[in-house]
């Protein structure tokens, strides 16, 4: 894919998304999606520190960053031409953007993961799940794209319309250009990324924590989401999980902004996940709020996990 001659650095979001043969309209959205990022980023560099109700020097009213980075989104989306429905991890309806769902997608998306990490400077995100036509409210498996973007030391995008799993990071002109191509995962790791606390494991998730312990994995976990994802498919090994809690069935994490979209990207570069019975990306939705369980990243650590959720609940 990259040309005799250029270094990977030179290819933009765009071309990447022209040579992999993606039709004009989805790579519209996504680069759209990506230019609403540099606002975002700005917003985080600059903005307040996520407190709502708070004034600037000039004594305006600011807005917490994840409702800032909520608006800059929808205004992004709306005025794609390319959106038929959009659906945002800040508002509880359905946004509807076009009636004409033809040739159109639509969009759900949690515009500032992690946002509770802002005022302690960690790494924060931006997911984005994408079907084709008018319904958000199906598996994740029909996806046509998920993407997520990196707010870190570095910003970096990855992307997939199932064709691989590419890296961008964002250069001096904040254009997003190629780091990686065809991200993939190996079978097994040895890092582990555990949510939710502890003593409310049920047991056969204790076992599957103490099992990867006895087998040396490292404990690696930053409270984001989107970072702690990123850690995993970027290093190609280990889990991430947010188990079903003694007092929390469903674990946390929300299915439709943030389940599907990691777990389409995972599964593309050849990761799994699963609430610990099911594919995460076969779960069908009943509702925008869906909470599911979920162990996500190398296959056998996935398969091990859902081994002893089966046999210990
Ligand atoms: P946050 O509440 O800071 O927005 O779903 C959001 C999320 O963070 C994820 O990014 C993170 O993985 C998880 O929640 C952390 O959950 P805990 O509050 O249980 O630590």
């Amino acid at each position: 894919m990259v040309e005799p001659g250029k270094t990977k650095f030179q290819i933009d979001l765009r071309r990447h998304l022209r040579e992999v043969g993606e039709n004009r309209d989805l790579t519209r959205l996504i680069c759209e999606i990506a230019d609403a990022s540099k606002y975002i980023v700005n917003s985080i560099r600059t903005g307040d520190l996520g407190v709502a109700g708070t004034s600037n020097l000039y004594g305006e009213e600011q807005l917490a960053l994840d409702v800032l980075s909520d608006r800059i989104l929808r205004k992004r989306l709306t005025n794609s031409g390319v959106v038929a429905n959009m659906l945002s991890e800040e508002t509880p309806d359905i946004i509807p953007v076009s009636s004409d769902y033809e040739g159109k997608y639509s969009v759900a998306f949690d515009p500032l993961d992690g946002s509770s990490l802002v005022d302690v400077n960690l790494a924060v995100g931006t997911i984005v799940s994408i079907f084709e036509g008018g319904n958000l409210l199906q598996p994740g498996r029909n996806q046509v794209a998920a993407m997520y973007i990196l707010y870190g030391p570095r910003n970096t995008l990855v992307y997939s319309t199932g064709r691989g799993v590419h890296e961008f990071a964002m250069n001096a002109l904040m254009e997003y250009t190629l780091v990686r191509e065809n991200v993939t995962m190996s079978q097994a790791g040895g890092i582990y990324a555990p949510g939710g606390q502890r003593n409310l494991y049920s047991a056969g998730t204790e076992a599957f924590v103490q099992d990867l312990e006895a087998r040396g994995a490292k404990l690696r976990y930053s409270g984001g989401f989107v970072p702690d994802i990123n850690q995993i498919l970027m290093k190609g090994k280990g889990i991430f999980m947010y188990p079903h809690l003694k007092n929390a069935a469903n674990g946390k994490l929300r299915l439709i902004f943030e389940l599907n979209p990691m777990a389409y990207l995972v599964e593309q570069a050849g990761g799994a996940a699963s609430t610990g019975s099911v594919s995460i990306l076969d779960l069908q939705p009943q509702s925008i709020e869906d909470r599911a369980p979920v162990f996500i990243g190398c296959k056998d650590d996935v398969a091990r996990a859902v081994d002893f959720v089966t046999r210990m609940g």
